[in-house]
């Protein structure tokens, strides 16, 4: 029996986004050309619903797209409502409850995943002279990109030589030809790890990518969880269930069963092709293309009118903010909690396109370690520069905990007003780090390393556990009889009802 539900069930996640008035039907002509990125792009900044394309002039009749798979929700009192979908969580969970969930499931015993004989995913399969990746409506996405990507929001299933780890990983794909990808493999990233390992043997290396996966499954597989970690036990943990996988047709590898589109085969163990650019996290698109890994497509098997998901990187809030961004802040708040530093919480501002995380001191707590700032700024490098996560993200900010790091106006103020010019900036230029940060050097990309700091927040009296002065705000400055008679007056007054700070998650 099919496993049901948005966590689990991407058709599910549709229907149900689709119910909440959270996806529109869009059943006017949309071009896969330029047209489904313009609108996929718009609804980010305009938090309109996710876009369900279900007429599009190019590629088989039949197949869909669905644009922003996890952009803000403009739905009110629900901005993070898209995202919470992914985990089966209700549409108004805080990123704070999400956040827990998250962690706690980290600390859960793995569900490992469950292998079933077969699913939706099989209802169409094509092998051998059949493969053809045109058949897809594959987008180009952004006028400067190199080339149509059919992977934006989709992950990779590969397996170590020895079979004992199993990676789930988020990375981009771009069409070359009829059965042929091209797209990065980072040495640092577990793709690039795993397939390393193949092409050290000389051989290649078994592959498939799912594409309309179960939203949690994705989710996971855009979460930098130590190495060695089977992303599959995870979301078996995250979701209170197994996920059902079903055997490839071609090459022994097992993949969700519940998914709108899987193509696999192998990685070529030296064939590159040049890729991109295309338009990126940060926000930005270089102009140039690089040679990357070639990925072979021997079959693709899909579900019945089909539905690609589509993420049209670049300026916030995209799915490498909200879903990588908060995957990430799970990971590293983890990390920092266990390392028993006095952190109460961690949050990559979405603002800040995954170039950022903020973290939130327990002053009190601090002030018992009688850290200095120095001090504190080499511990939280130390923890989190080394690992996989911290790898990711160049810059940190320490902020004290009466912030609510989620809401970036106040992390703004508190780093105007708190952070000192001169002795609050740490730096780690030997710090290893993603050669993707657009301020780095040449020679730090070819390194590999520095353009990392960590950024005190931290007013001096902080690390003494107190705050010296008291926020003027309407939370502060009134004594509650005053604050509670003038919000239940305030349409005596003549103002409209609804908060107008509402429309800002
Ligand atoms: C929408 C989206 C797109 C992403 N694109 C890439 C990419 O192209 N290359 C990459 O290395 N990581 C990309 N990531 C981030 C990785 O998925 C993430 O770092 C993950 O931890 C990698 O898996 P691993 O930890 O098993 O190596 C993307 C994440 C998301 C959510
Ligand atoms: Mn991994």
């Amino acid at each position: 029996m099919t496993q049901r539900g948005s966590a689990l069930n991407f058709r599910d996640f549709v229907t149900e986004l689709l119910a909440t008035g959270d996806a529109v039907d869009i059943r006017v002509p949309v071009s896969p050309t330029l047209e489904v990125g313009a609108v996929t792009r718009r609804v980010y900044d305009t938090r309109d619903p996710a876009p369900l394309f279900g007429d599009l002039t190019e590629g088989a009749p039949g197949l869909r797209i669905l644009g922003a798979p996890a952009g803000l929700s403009g739905v009110p009192g629900e901005p993070y409502g898209r995202l919470a979908a992914h985990f089966g969580l209700p549409r108004d969970t805080t990123p704070r409850d999400l956040l827990e969930k998250l962690v706690s499931a980290m600390k859960a015993r793995p569900v490992p995943p469950r292998i079933v004989p077969t699913g939706p995913c099989k209802e169409n399969v094509l092998t051998g002279a059949d493969v053809d990746l045109t058949r897809f409506p594959v987008p180009l996405l952004h006028e400067q990109d190199g080339g149509r990507y059919f992977g934006t929001y989709g992950f990779h299933v590969v397996r170590t030589p020895d079979g004992r780890w199993t990676s789930w990983s988020v990375s981009r794909t771009m069409l070359h030809g009829r059965d042929t990808l091209v797209g990065p493999a980072m040495p640092q990233q577990h793709l690039g790890m795993i397939h390393r390992m193949w092409a050290d043997r000389g051989e290649r290396t078994p592959w498939a990518m799912v594409l309309g996966a179960p939203p949690a499954a994705l989710a996971a597989a855009g979460m930098p969880l130590p190495a060695e970690v089977d992303e599959s036990g995870y979301v078996g943990a995250l979701t209170g269930s197994p996920v059902d996988v079903v055997r490839t047709e071609t090459n022994g590898l097992y993949v969700p069963a519940n998914s709108e589109i899987v193509l696999e085969g192998y990685i070529s163990p030296d064939e590159t092709a040049p890729e991109g650019p295309m338009g990126e996290y940060h926000g930005y698109a270089f102009a140039e293309s690089k040679p990357q890994p070639v990925f072979h497509v021997e079959a693709v098997t899909h579900r019945d009118r089909a539905v690609l998901p589509v993420c049209v990187a670049g300026l916030p809030p995209e799915e490498n903010h909200t879903i990588w961004g908060t995957m990430i802040s799970a990971t590293g708040l983890d990390l920092l909690r266990s390392s028993g530093l006095p952190v109460s919480f961690a949050w990559c501002s979405y603002e800040a396109a995954t170039c950022w995380m903020v973290v939130a001191v327990d002053i009190r707590r601090l002030a018992r370690t009688r850290m200095t700032e120095r001090e504190l700024a080499d511990a939280v490098a130390e923890v989190l520069f080394g690992s996989h996560t911290g790898w990711l993200v160049p810059k940190v900010l320490l902020v004290a905990d009466d912030i609510d790091i989620t809401d970036i106006d106040q992390v703004v103020w508190a780093m105007a007003t708190r952070s000192h010019p001169v002795t609050g900036h740490h730096v780690y230029p030997d710090a290893p780090g993603i050669p993707m940060v657009p301020y780095l050097t040449e020679e730090e990309v070819r390194a590999g390393r520095g353009g990392k700091c960590v950024v005190s927040c931290l007013l001096p009296e902080q690390f003494d556990g107190v705050t010296r002065g008291v926020t003027a705000s309407f939370d502060n400055s009134f004594p509650e009889d005053v604050r509670r008679h003038v919000t239940a007056h305030w349409a005596d007054y003549g103002f409209p009802a609804a908060d107008r700070r509402g429309h800002r998650p």
